[in-house]
């Protein structure tokens, strides 16, 4: 690659930081930490098989789902990454049902930490990709050492950062800090992270749409109708058919939405009362890649409202996800008003959003 610039994921970051006048460097050394983790992960990820490490941990996590080895694995690197620091006040994490606090010896830090330790891991036994989701706030109680919940439920619209790293055919990490989105690939074996994707936009022409088919008797008449426009078999709104890709990693189908231009939907689900706002979580799944998306140029929605303006009520709140190019998240939108209006103002009644 002759010509080509050669940067490294923490030469990146501190540029961002110089953006920044009165950035400091505890949120850049922040962002090594995550990277550093992420190398960790990935190292574990690439020889599960091999290391044995395989299977189930035999434990469930809040969301009461089996725990795989390689999700406690990477929950605990990730938070003993960042616990004692000093760059951090406290955490929160899909496989923990409370707040992570930072253990009273350690110096607490201004940075909120969300995070997906990792995302899909259903799939890891057949070798499927798998990911890290992450999310950065500042805090907001005045005293450090008093951080709870007001500082981890903020809206997705205060987020400082927010990422995701792929363990896929390569390593990725994509991260933005309000200033466009950025890709590194991971080099193994130098184990650095270096820039692949300068500048990442959501491309105008889509090319995919991802959704589970399998729960199409389950939709609300708005998506089903949306999947017939969307996929070309609608008469009297003709379109070119999108195609379908569903990995059921979502880190994944984000991913190559992303790159590619598509659209990810996961609906709520009408037939299963415990999941009226669908499977996916708020804090640590939809917001931060709704953060990404949007800084690429695309769009999030919970079918009603922008996903970074949702103010979350519980730490593990789900909430229903249709998130890539913004005209094909606007179509899903107006047909919610149109096919489904009573479940608009069941939505609209339920969600709280930032005044
Ligand atoms: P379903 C993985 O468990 C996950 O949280 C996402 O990564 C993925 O998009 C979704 O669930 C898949 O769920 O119900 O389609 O199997």
């Amino acid at each position: 690659m002759p010509g080509t610039k050669l940067i490294t994921i923490e030469r990146h970051i501190l540029e961002q930081q110089a953006r920044f006048p009165h950035a400091t460097g505890e949120f850049t050394s922040l962002l090594y930490d995550i990277a550093l983790a992420a190398k960790l992960i990935s190292r574990e990820t690439n020889r599960a098989g091999l290391a044995n490490i395989l299977g189930k941990a035999g434990t469930q996590n809040v969301q009461g789902e089996q725990q795989e080895l390689l999700d406690v694995y990477a929950n605990q690197i990730i938070v003993r990454m960042l616990n004692h620091t000093g760059r951090v006040c406290i955490m929160a994490s899909e496989e923990d049902p409370d707040p992570i606090f930072i253990p009273a010896t350690y110096k607490r830090g201004n940075y909120v930490v969300l995070f997906d330790p990792l995302d899909g891991s259903s799939n890891i036994d057949y070798n499927v990709s798998v990911g890290t989701i992450f999310s950065i706030h500042r805090h907001v109680t005045p005293d450090l050492y008093d951080c709870g919940l007001p500082d981890l439920l903020q809206p997705g619209r205060r987020l400082v950062a927010a990422g995701y790293i792929v363990y896929g055919s390569s390593t990725m990490m994509v991260y933005s800090a309000g200033n466009g989105v950025a890709g590194f690939t991971l080099d193994p074996s130098v184990g650095e992270f270096l820039l692949s994707h300068e500048e990442i936009r959501a491309p105008d022409n889509p090319k995919y749409y991802s959704v589970n088919q399998g729960y199409e008797r389950f939709w609300l008449e708005a998506v089903r109708q949306y999947v017939k426009w969307i996929t070309g078999m609608k008469e009297d709104e003709p379109r070119k058919a999108l195609s379908a890709r569903y990995i059921g990693s979502m880190v994944s189908d984000f991913h190559r939405n992303l790159i590619a231009g598509g659209i990810f939907l996961y609906p709520a689900d009408t037939r299963d009362k415990a999941r009226p706002m669908g499977k996916l979580r708020l804090n640590y799944e939809c917001a931060p890649l709704a953060y990404i998306m949007e800084q690429a140029g695309g769009a999030a929605s919970d079918g009603i409202h922008r996903i970074l303006d949702i103010v979350p009520q519980s730490l593990h709140q789900r909430t229903p996800f249709f998130c890539g190019n913004k005209d094909l998240v606007a179509k899903m939108e107006e047909y919610f008003q149109h096919y489904n209006p009573e479940w608009v103002e069941a939505l609209q009644e339920r969600v709280q959003l930032v005044t």
